[in-house]
């Protein structure tokens, strides 16, 4: 086997330690469901979600020599290091997990918006924990939710804890390449665990840690869902990667200001309290948000 040239192509899963865990395009019954693999030094950072070509190198190893070309490429600041750190390729779309418990950020939320839009993806919006709030407290946050409405964002409801409860979302998945994202504890991994309850040992470990503020989940991991379409389960976010992000990529992010950005007085407005801002007028007008203008000034400051 070893001896082998054949190159084989297939979807990296995970990663353990420094080992990338592929699973083959062409699996048989002789061939492995997954091959651990080493990865040529010449590649890039590879993650989950790339497509690759890989070498067998012994029983289910392999190397991989290839990356084939991403489609998209989901990134985020590596602390220990001043370089972009890849945690998700070849993704349609960004599920952003949120949830009562541990709260949620309307900050936080803009900044993977911007995120998304750079790469660009869709993104969708879900509420988790769904059973956790009163039918006065949902009032409450859709009311302050409204404002994405204007964007697009579509907004789902879902509970783990209720029987048919992750519905809503499984429909929006089926047939895609999808990523959670979301602060840590928002319920990433106990949505896995809805859609694919048969999963062995792999989701149960994720998930059972739990606690506030601890990062449950360490490795992004990719699973095929049953009625097709991939979903990743990523680890929870604290700061997104938007800090390299150029200004204008950054007002690109919020989408809703285009439409008054060529009506302010100053064609290189910043639109932070240049005198004939149109977007501020359109704030005092009630027609943009007050909360998504001063999230993109905080970001435009705080960059
Ligand atoms: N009440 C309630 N609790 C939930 C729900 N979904 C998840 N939880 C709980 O929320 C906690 C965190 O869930 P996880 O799935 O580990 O969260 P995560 O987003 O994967 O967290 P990280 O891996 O750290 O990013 C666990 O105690 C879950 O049991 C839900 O719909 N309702
Ligand atoms: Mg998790
Ligand atoms: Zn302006």
């Amino acid at each position: 086997m070893a001896s082998s040239l054949t190159e084989n192509k297939g979807q990296i899963i995970t990663r353990q330690g420094d080992r990338l865990i592929v699973s083959p395009s062409s699996r048989t019954v002789e061939q492995p469901t997954t091959i651990r693999c080493a990865q040529r030094k010449k590649l890039p950072p590879l993650t989950v979600g790339d497509w690759v070509r890989w070498e067998p190198s012994g029983d289910n190893e392999g190397v991989i020599t290839l990356l084939e070309k991403r489609k998209s490429l989901l990134t985020r600041p590596d602390p220990f290091n001043q370089r972009k750190k890849p945690i998700a390729a070849n993704v349609d779309q960004l599920i952003i997990v949120t949830a009562p418990e541990p709260g949620i950020d309307l900050l936080q939320i803009d900044r993977i918006l911007v995120a998304a839009e750079s790469i660009p993806i869709p993104s969708i919006l879900v509420i988790n924990k769904l059973d956790l709030l009163s039918q006065d407290e949902k009032i409450e946050l859709k009311e302050k939710l409204l404002h994405y409405k204007n964007l697009e964002l579509p907004l789902l409801w879902i509970s783990t804890k209720i029987t048919g409860g992750v519905d809503p979302l499984q429909q929006q998945l089926e047939g895609k390449s999808s990523v959670l994202v979301g602060p840590s504890g928002g319920g990433k991994s106990s949505i896995i665990k809805s859609l694919l309850p048969d999963l062995d040992i792999a989701v149960g470990a994720l998930s059972e840690g739990i606690g506030q503020g601890r990062h449950t989940t360490s490795v992004s991991t990719l699973y095929h869902l049953q009625n097709g379409g991939t979903l990743i389960d990523s680890p929870g976010i604290r700061e997104f990667g938007i800090w390299d992000l150029d200004e204008e990529t950054l007002r690109n992010g919020f989408r809703e200001f285009g439409h008054y950005a060529g009506m302010c007085r100053f064609s290189n407005c910043r639109h932070l309290n240049e005198p004939g801002c149109a977007v501020s007028a359109a704030v005092e007008s009630g027609e943009l948000s007050a909360t998504r203008v001063e999230n993109y000034r905080n970001l435009i400051q705080n960059q």
